[in-house]
């Protein structure tokens, strides 16, 4: 075993930054490029990883601690020969680049901001992406102003998001934006175009931001400074005001925004208990347990509220729809008034905004369930005693499997014009629960049998039924199914669970009339409905998906060929 130094690589012009997460402490076993620290700036967050794999000895930096190049992170215990060659002058190297690239980002932008910025301060100016390193296509995570909106120079514009930083991009010049060329989920590179504005002349750009033009004209390389037209100079100088206020935007790791994504978190309603009030991951975990301990009202449920609102309060014209009808039903007869149940509430904003933004058509089919109905049966006699019952679910669950394998759209999201193609199968199920819908979900549900599956399911509708389903129980779902067989019906439309792009509804399988060519054969009959999103999905591709559905569920044996 050899002991190695952790530093802080190379991390450009900047001078001091601040440490404020640690994310690993010793004794935890570390691989190398893993996050060890995350460091701030006030306009950009970065996490420092790990030189080499081995484990934590002795953390060397503390929260709040101002780090710079060089400083020691941590002493890390390393296998010998990892440790040799490693060594300390190893302590930082493909990482070091990544950093310097990462904070290559950060606000200082000379040469972009002089070149869009010796323009005439008047007419149009292009904001276009500055100089960030060696980073192609870094996501836009936020967009913080809108067409409309008057900006300063070197106001925040928007923040991108690599996996290891997040940044936020200033304007190159102050005015009026007249268009904005980017989006939320686009990928964007150096010199894209960002934002048209409409230039303010100098002496009022001067006035509307006038400790940032000073400070910025303060700081002004001299070069720089004599580039450009001296009216244009207040424009041209990209330095920024460290007092510029942070516009709101949470602060919070990549890593965390991340996490906070995947459990659909608004990171804006979370209450940061970090270093200057910085959202850590338990935030996020504490955030998503009071609400569903309904202690919290989340913007969800804040725009149920805002649509009930529209109900009650004839306000209808606000969404640019003619008032809801307001009607006294004690009029007509006796009536009591419930609050909605705080799922209801939740759960009925999520399907309004899908309802309305998903372009959603419903394929009706039915399949021939008649062999495996009587193989589930039989199968449930000889397991009596294990007291596991298999559910024709689990076995529409791997239908489903096989299903999104062949067609992989079904098992897909939406990001911008791109789709994300999961290579997961996690299954959600709607669950009927006292306080409203639930959906839990079957993770890996490729890798697990029926048996399994028919366990896990029972065990979760029976948490979700206690309210005790945890965040991580309801997330990550790649494709859902709705199933009212034990109920009844026939057919129904069930609502896209987004992000996904596809649900299946299962309604109670009946007896049927079948046609075997020469007489009629009682069939049992299983009702599917199918709904996908238009956006992503064909007509014709769903029609195969259900067709292909219903021959696995009339014969598990295709699922093999
Ligand atoms: N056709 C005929 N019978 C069916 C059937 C089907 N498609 N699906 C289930 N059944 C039978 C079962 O075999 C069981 O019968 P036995 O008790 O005789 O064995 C009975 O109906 C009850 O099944 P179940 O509903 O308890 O179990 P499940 O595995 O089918 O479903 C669960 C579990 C959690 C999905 C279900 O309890 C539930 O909550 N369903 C409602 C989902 C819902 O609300 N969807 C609407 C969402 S949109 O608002």
């Amino acid at each position: 075993m050899a002991l190695v130094e952790v530093k802080v690589p190379d991390i450009g012009d900047f001078d001091e930054v601040a440490v404020i997460e640690l994310l690993v402490k010793p004794g935890d076993t570390v691989t190398a490029e893993q996050s060890l620290i995350t460091v701030e700036s006030d306009k950009a967050s970065m996490e420092i990883p790990s030189s080499a794999a081995g484990v934590v000895k002795e953390l060397k930096v503390a929260l709040g601690d101002k780090v710079r190049e060089g400083s020691l992170v941590l002493l890390l215990e390393v296998a010998d020969a990892a440790g040799a060659a490693a060594g300390p002058a190893a302590a930082a190297p493909a990482s070091a680049q990544e950093f310097k690239t990462n904070q290559a980002a950060a606000p200082v932008l000379p040469s972009q901001s002089a070149t869009n910025t010796v323009a005439p301060s008047v007419g149009p100016i292009e904001v276009r992406v500055p100089d960030i390193g060696d980073f192609k296509d870094v996501t836009v995570i936020e967009v913080m102003v809108k067409v409309g909106d008057a900006v300063r120079l070197e106001q925040s514009l928007m923040t991108v998001e690599s996996d290891k930083a997040s940044m936020e991009i200033p304007s190159s010049a102050a005015g009026v934006i007249k268009e904005l060329k980017v989006k939320l989920g686009d990928k964007i590179n150096r010199g894209d175009l960002l934002a048209i504005l409409e230039g303010a002349a100098p002496v009022a750009t001067a006035a509307a931001a006038p400790s940032a033009a000073a400070s910025a004209l303060a700081a002004a390389p001299v070069a720089a400074a004599a580039a450009v037209a001296p009216a244009a100079a207040v424009l041209a100088v990209p330095a920024h005001s460290p007092t510029l206020a942070p516009l709101g935007l949470p602060h919070a790791s990549p890593s965390v925004r991340k996490f906070a994504r995947e459990l659909g978190v608004p990171l804006n309603e979370v209450k940061g208990s970090g270093l200057k009030g910085r959202i850590t991951d338990h935030d996020v975990q504490a955030f998503t347990r009071s609400v569903m301990s309904g202690a919290a009202q989340t913007l969800a449920a804040q725009a149920q509220a805002k649509t009930a609102a529209v109900a009650t309060t004839n306000d209808g014209a606000g969404l640019g729809l003619i008032p809801w009808p307001k009607v006294d039903f004690a009029k007509f007869g006796p009536v009591e008034r419930k609050e909605l149940s705080r799922i209801k509430k939740i759960s009925g904003a999520n399907l309004l905004r899908n309802a309305i933004l998903i372009p959603a058509v419903t394929n009706h089919d039915d399949c021939d369930i008649t062999d495996l109905e009587a193989f589930r049966v039989s199968t449930n006699k000889e397991n009596e005693k294990s007291g596991v019952k298999v559910t024709m679910l689990a076995f529409l669950i791997k239908a489903c499997v096989a299903a999104l394998k062949k067609y992989p759209e079904f098992n897909s999201s939406l990001d911008g014009d791109a789709l994300i193609y999961k290579q997961y199968y996690h299954i959600g199920f709607a669950a009927d629960t006292p306080n409203g819908l639930m959906v839990p979900v079957i993770k890996d549900a490729d890798k697990k049998g029926i048996m399994q599956i028919s366990v896990e399911m029972g065990e979760l509708a029976q948490k979700a039924r206690d309210g005790k389903l945890s965040p991580a129980e309801m997330t990550g779902a790649s494709f859902t199914i709705s199933s009212l067989g034990g109920i009844g019906g026939r057919y129904f439309t069930p609502i896209i669970n987004a992000p996904e792009v596809s649900i299946l509804g299962v309604c109670r399988s009946t007896i049927q009339p079948v046609w075997d060519g020469n007489v009629f054969q009682p069939r049992l009959m299983l009702p599917l409905s199918l709904t996908w999103d238009h956006r992503v999905i064909d007509g014709a591709a769903a029609a195969r998906f259900n067709v292909y559905l219903g021959q696995i569920l009339g014969d598990f044996r295709r699922a093999l060929l």
